[in-house]
């Protein structure tokens, strides 16, 4: 048995320039999993932290209290943090400086939806945090700017998600594979679970919100019919799991073998998913694993981002199935 602060401690080595920062911002998020754990958990019994918080976020959509509160607290433990000068949230329209001369010396900025998904709360299924980490490119000793944020995702440091489920587990990568955590309320602790996860090459499961079917691409359309067809040498038909949560439904197809997508659509002609703290993360964590993401067109990584909430098509999972969903984007991407 092995906790999150001991896997943490030992795997060290493998990011020697980091002297050990790197761990202190894994253990900030491992408290800040532990609060939301803790609040999670009996949700419908305060209505302080269930429902809408009668404000809207910068996405326009209806901020759920939770997500506020999400976003409050991973805000105050990486403020705490002498590794951490910036900060960007889907719940923040700007990026926050920690401008101090702790945070001006600090070499690392976050990424992070702090609760995607939230608005599965209120009828108990699961959500998730997801956050990326990058290295600044700005100059140590100054306030950070908005180009530390918007790095391309194949600069990230590490990147992970905590999924509040059935059990909430931390999943996360700093390049070296992706390794799963557990938490046991009991002790209070993470305890490695998964160890060096491999994602199946193959799948038998697709995820997308088939209610949005008119409104795809014809690639789309035409993928979703070659998975839906009798094919016995390659298992199909697949399954179609969709929960609405993009952190439970990339966790089970990282376990599992399967494919997410959330293409573009006449609703969402950008994708909705957003680049910097949905799709980068899970993209990493996907090749981490020995698994694809692309937008249709192209490796998620590779984007070179514009804006702090620009949005992407996502394409994630099993290696042989974005593949094969990618293809079929090429094949009718005139149509
Ligand atoms: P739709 C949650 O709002 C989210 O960002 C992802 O977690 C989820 O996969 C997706 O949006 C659900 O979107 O349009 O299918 O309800």
């Amino acid at each position: 048995m092995k906790t999150l602060g001991e896997f943490i401690v030992e795997k060290q080595a493998d990011y020697p320039n980091a002297k050990g920062e790197l761990s202190g911002i894994l253990s900030s998020i491992r408290l800040v999993a532990k609060i939301i754990h803790r609040d999670i958990n009996k949700a419908g019994l305060t209505n302080d932290i269930i429902g809408n918080s009668g404000v809207e976020n910068v996405q326009g959509e209806a901020q759920m209290k939770l997500d506020a509160f999400a976003h409050e607290k991973m805000k105050a433990a990486l403020i705490a943090r002498d590794e951490v000068a910036g900060f960007g949230s889907e719940e923040e329209e700007n990026f926050v400086s920690f401008d101090t001369e702790r945070g001006r010396n600090a070499k690392y900025v976050i990424l992070t939806d702090p609760l995607d998904g939230s608005s599965n709360i209120d009828v108990n299924v699961a959500v998730g945090t997801i956050f990326s980490i990058y290295r600044r490119i700005s100059p140590i000793g100054t306030a950070v700017t908005l180009d530390d944020f918007l790095q391309p995702g194949h600069k990230q440091v590490a990147a992970g998600y905590i999924v509040y489920g059935s059990s909430t587990m931390l999943v996360y990568t700093t390049g070296n594979g992706v390794n799963g955590f557990t938490y046991d309320p009991s002790l209070g602790v993470f305890i490695l679970s998964h160890e060096n996860i491999r994602i199946p090459a193959n799948g038998s499961c697709y995820s997308i919100n088939e209610g949005n079917y008119l409104k795809f691409p014809m690639g789309v359309k035409k993928y979703l019919k070659y998975c839906q067809e009798e094919d016995d040498n390659s298992n199909r038909p697949y399954t179609s799991r969709y929960i609405g949560s993009l952190v439970s439904d990339f966790h089970r197809n990282l376990l599992k073998g399967g494919i997410y997508i959330y293409p573009t659509s006449t609703h969402y002609p950008s994708g909705k998913l957003r680049l910097l703290y949905e799709g980068n993360p899970m993209a990493f964590l996907a090749e981490q694993a020995g698994g694809l993401a692309s937008d249709g067109y192209r490796r998620i990584l590779d984007i070179e981002p514009t804006e702090l909430h620009q949005r992407t098509p996502l394409f994630v999972g099993s290696k042989n199935m974005v593949e094969k969903a990618t293809d079929f984007m090429a094949e009718y991407q005139d149509s």
